[in-house]
C-alpha cells in the first residue's frame, strides 16, 4: 500500500471547474459533493482521496500537510499569504477579479473611509501601499449590503459578472487584482511523494493549456 494522496478542495464552482481537470490526471470522484454529506471522497485510485472543505481553509490544510495538493482562488491564496505552500500551477479556472466598489449614488468619501471585506490582510496591504489610511471591517459574507446599511463606505470583494453589484447599487471602482483558482502544494509532500505529485501536476497542466 502506497500513503495516500490527499488533494483539497471546496465544493461549488471550484469543484465543478476542477473536475475536468482531475479527470486529466485519472483521478475521478465516486461521489458528488453538493448531494454526499462525506467530506473525505473516495476517488476511482484507491490511494487518491479529496477532502471537501470551505474554500478559505483550503490553504491551512495544504500548509500543514493534512492535504498533499489543494485547489483555491488566488484571492484566498493572497489572503492566506501562502507559507508553507508552493503555488506551481494556474488552473486559469473559477477566474474574476478582486475590486474595491462603493455606492453608485455618492460622492468620494473624504478622510480615513471604511472599507467592509472578508480579504482584511489583502484589503490593508493595498491601501498600505498606496499610502492611504482606511479602517477595514472584517465580514464572513454578504459584503455587498454594508454601503447600504452604512456599515462601511466601500467593500472590497470579487466580482464576475458585476450583477450583484449592480443589483444593489454599487459599481467596481478599483482593481486590485486578477483571479484564478491554483493547484497548491505542501513543501513536504513536494519531496516525499515527488513522482507522483509530479504526475498529476504535468497532466492537470496538459489540459489547462488544451
Ligand atoms: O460561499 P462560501 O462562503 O462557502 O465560500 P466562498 O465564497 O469563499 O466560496 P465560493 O465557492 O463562492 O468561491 C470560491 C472561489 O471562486 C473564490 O475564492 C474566488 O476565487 C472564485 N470566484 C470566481 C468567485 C466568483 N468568481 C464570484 N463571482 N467567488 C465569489 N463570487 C461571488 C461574488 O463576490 C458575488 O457576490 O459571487 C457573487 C456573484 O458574482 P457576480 O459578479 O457575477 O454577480
Ligand atoms: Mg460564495
Amino acid at each position: 500500500m502506497t500513503a495516500p494522496l490527499t488533494i483539497a478542495l471546496s465544493k461549488g464552482r471550484i469543484f465543478k471547474e476542477t473536475l475536468p481537470l482531475l479527470a486529466a490526471a485519472g483521478i475521478v470522484p465516486v461521489d458528488d459533493p453538493e448531494t454526499s454529506r462525506k467530506l473525505i471522497l473516495d476517488t476511482g485510485q484507491p490511494d487518491v482521496k479529496l477532502v471537501v472543505i470551505r474554500a478559505a481553509d483550503v490553504p491551512t490544510y495544504v500548509q500543514y500537510g493534512a492535504a498533499d495538493l489543494g485547489v483555491t482562488g488566488k484571492d484566498v491564496l493572497l489572503e492566506h499569504g501562502g507559507e508553507g505552500l508552493y503555488e506551481p500551477l494556474d488552473l486559469r479556472i473559477a477566474r474574476c477579479r478582486l475590486m474595491v466598489a462603493g455606492r453608485a449614488d455618492q460622492p468620494p468619501k473624504p478622510g480615513r473611509p471604511r472599507i467592509a471585506t472578508k480579504y482584511i490582510n489583502t484589503t490593508r496591504r493595498y491601501y498600505a501601499g498606496q499610502g492611504r489610511q482606511v479602517e477595514v471591517i472584517k465580514l464572513y459574507g454578504s459584503m455587498e449590503l454594508a454601503p447600504l446599511v452604512g456599515l462601511a463606505d466601500y467593500i472590497v470583494d470579487v466580482v464576475d459578472t458585476g450583477n450583484t453589484l449592480k443589483a444593489n447599487g454599487l459599481v467596481p471602482l478599483e482593481h486590485i487584482a486578477d483571479i484564478s483558482s491554483r493547484l497548491i502544494v505542501n513543501k513536504a509532500a513536494m519531496k516525499m511523494k515527488h513522482a507522483r505529485i509530479k504526475t498529476v501536476m504535468e497532466r492537470m497542466a496538459t489540459a489547462v493549456g488544451a
